[in-house]
């Protein structure tokens, strides 16, 4: 399919002026809301008064609505999850340095930001304006986005792997958004992709000269229209810490794909191997392979051949949470405004609760499953709408809650049949871990 550059559509333009006008209040849930739906009614005793106001770190959000997990990053509070569209307050952050804003970085002051599109695997290398990049044709889907560190404190708290290294993410770095986007399909017709095009590279640099990653073309071209260029996120311009004004977008695969502060593609007839396909962000580990550099690939952030041990990680899995804080006493860090300290479990009282849940995982979700004390399994009730592909749905059950200790877990399978294992294979970087979580709850 061709779009061309006099097919622009120019209203996107004004859609974004409208979107600064106070609609951000329309995406607010409010603290006392947010609590009193987190568990049917705010019976488990967490969730009250855990938020700490905490707006003086490297990140520009209320950090009563994240919680900080050391350096520039901060979880989602995942077991106060309510809403189907994460709100963007509550939507976690993966910086690996602190959010550059346009105030310190005039380069990302909309009326100065560039993208250039160039390199050898293109014919007509370009420069896109914020304005010029609005004026295209855009799409907007909705799509979670993951870290792949998501999930890493299930390796330390329930298979005891404490070789796993990087930061102590429970279930919070993952949420679901609407994102507008340009596609990748409008910007290759743009700067005419060539056959012998391998790899494009993603690159900010302004938050850190190594934030770039290289992604196949072949695998942009399996979903040219899924992969793009986002401005927008739940209807608004992005906000800083989200990669103000433009970042890259790549449904299904693990957020370091999608490159925030976005000011540069470079396409290649060859390979990468930088620190986000290398040293971060790589399956290291014996049940993994390792890559195979070719002759002509390139190296940046001082990466070398020998590096390359394990293999660059793509796709996320099927992955599911109740809306419950997990037990973490092995985790070498807790969030600094956790709500529980290490080892303690949450408290319910006895009676009847409806316990609620997110399912999530690039082929969308067929079924949710749950079973309490390892007794069968039983099947939870999917809440409406189910979008479908890239996205998450909201399930619930009814529990009975007796006094005493007890473990509850959830299974979720995909739209092709994938079902969440109970273990997952080591990996040194703690990597997509899947493993069917176990929340250990407290009833008196
Ligand atoms: N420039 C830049 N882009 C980046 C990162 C970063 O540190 N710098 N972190 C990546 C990682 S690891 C993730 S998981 C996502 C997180 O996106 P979010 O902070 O909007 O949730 O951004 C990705 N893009
Ligand atoms: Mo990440």
């Amino acid at each position: 399919m061709t779009r061309k550059l006099d097919q622009i559509e120019r209203d996107l333009v004004q859609k974004v002026k409208r979107g600064e006008i106070g609609r951000r209040d329309l995406f607010r849930v409010s603290a006392a809301g947010a609590t009193a739906l987190a568990m049917g009614g705010g019976s488990l005793a967490v969730t009250a008064g855990a938020a700490r106001a905490d707006t003086g770190g490297p990140n520009y959000k209320d950090m009563g609505r994240v919680m900080p997990i050391g350096g520039a990053n901060a979880t989602g509070r995942w077991f106060d999850y309510s809403t189907l569209i994460t709100p963007v307050e509550q939507f976690y952050v993966r910086n690996h340095y602190p959010t550059p804003r346009a105030a310190d970085y005039p380069e990302l002051d909309p009326a100065n930001w560039k993208v250039r599109i160039h390199g050898a695997g293109v014919a007509n290398p370009i420069e896109l304006s914020y304005e010029d990049l609005l004026a295209l044709p855009s799409r907007s889907i909705f799509a979670t986005m993951e870290c792949h560190g998501n999930g890493r404190n299930l390796f330390w708290e329930q298979q005891g792997m404490m070789d796993v290294t990087g930061g102590p993410w429970g279930l919070g770095a993952v949420g679901l958004a609407e994102w507008t986007y340009v596609p990748m399909s409008v910007i290759f017709d743009l700067v005419g992709l060539q056959d012998t095009a391998v790899e494009a590279l993603f690159q900010s640099g302004v938050d850190g000269e190594d934030m770039r990653r290289p992604m196949p073309v072949a695998d942009i071209l399996e979903r040219p229209d899924d992969i793009g260029l986002a401005y927008m996120m739940n209807g608004l311009p992005l906000q800083p810490d989200h990669g103000f004004p433009v970042r890259a977008l790549v449904p299904g695969w693990g957020g370091t794909a999608s490159i925030k502060w976005l000011t540069e593609i470079r396409i290649e007839p060859h390979r990468f191997w930088a620190r986000l396909n290398v040293r971060n962000e790589a399956y290291i580990g014996p049940e993994h392979a390792a890559d195979t550099p070719g002759p002509h690939d390139e190296y940046l952030d001082g990466v070398t051949a020998a590096d390359v041990v394990g293999t660059m990680v793509r796709w996320m899995n099927v992955k599911s949470t109740l809306t419950v804080p997990l037990v973490l006493d092995q985790s070498p860090n807790l969030p600094s405004n956790y709500p529980l300290d290490r080892g303690e479990l949450p408290v319910m009282t006895a009676g009847q609760h409806t316990m609620a849940g997110y399912a999530w995982a690039p082929d969308g979700v067929r079924e949710v499953h749950y079973r309490l004390n390892g007794s069968g399994w039983q099947r939870a009730a999917l809440v409406p709408p189910n979008l479908g592909r890239y996205t998450w749905v909201r399930f619930e059950f009814p529990w009975d809650a007796t006094a005493g200790v007890h473990e509850i877990e959830t299974r979720a399978t995909d739209n092709s049949g994938v079902t969440q294992p109970a273990t997952y294979p080591f990996n040194l970087l703690g990597m997509t871990n899947n493993a069917i979580p176990r929340f250990r709850i407290e009833v008196v």
